[in-house]
């Protein structure tokens, strides 16, 4: 794993569907405190280790997938401190990323708010990533008794904003993490498959599922 910080363009953005290297730039988004860190460390590194600190990262990760080399960029962001939600997503984020994961904490309605915001920003976005893949995560499904917001208003929200939707327990499930970054990756080939005019029978269902919301990390 490299820590990085470089500005990746929409021209790096090479892949298809033969044996070449997929690049994915993923961008994490949410409040403060509800796991954006977390989910990411354990993606990269398979633990949980308690305390992330306040740092904005840009994560480079190489993965064989499928016998495929993948290339993730991982934007670990950070929720800007004192200013409106309409701030906190910026565009420089957005002409990055090829895909978005959304994070709020189950156990915190005020970051459920925030997702519900930075959806709208997205989808509204005419730069950039707009109509970008996103997943929406309610991230720390361990702490069932102090859920705030249900699964169901998570799938609510994702379906009617075109996303597809997760719950996690960044502390108790490696697998589940894995599936939700594994999920934006398809989803990100699917969307340049359909760009280029070449999106297969498994693409189209799975857009159809995404919308539906029906997966779920467990
Ligand atoms: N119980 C539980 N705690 C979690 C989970 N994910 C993260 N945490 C804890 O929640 C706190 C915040 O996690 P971070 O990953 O730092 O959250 P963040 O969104 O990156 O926060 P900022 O970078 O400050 O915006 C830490 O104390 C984590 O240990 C989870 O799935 N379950
Ligand atoms: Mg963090």
């Amino acid at each position: 794993m490299v820590v990085q910080v470089k500005p990746s363009s929409n021209n790096s953005k090479t892949m298809d569907s033969n044996q070449q290297k997929t690049e994915a730039n993923i961008l994490l988004l949410g409040a403060e405190n509800v796991g954006k860190s977390a989910l990411t460390v354990r993606f990269l590194t398979r633990r949980f280790i308690g305390e992330y600190g306040d740092i904005e990262s840009i994560y480079s990760h190489s993965d064989k997938i499928d016998g495929r080399e993948i290339s993730f960029n991982i934007w670990d962001s950070l929720y800007p401190q004192d200013s409106e939600t309409a701030e906190s997503v910026t565009e420089k984020q957005l002409h990055w990323s090829d895909g978005v994961i959304l994070v709020y904490s189950i156990c915190d309605r005020s970051s459920f708010e925030v997702v519900r915001q930075q959806v709208q920003l997205i989808r509204q976005s005419k730069k950039g990533s707009g109509g970008a893949p996103i997943i929406i995560v309610g991230n720390k499904r361990d702490l069932q008794h102090q859920r705030a917001v249900s699964g169901e208003e998570g799938r609510l929200l994702a379906m009617s904003t075109d996303c597809s939707f997760f719950e996690t327990s960044a502390a108790e499930n490696y697998h589940g993490v894995l599936l939700v970054f594994h999920e934006l990756l398809e989803l990100i080939r699917d969307a340049r498959a359909l760009k280029k005019g070449t999106v297969g029978i498994k693409g189209i269902v799975r857009s159809v599922s995404a919308v539906f919301g029906r997966r779920r990390a467990e």
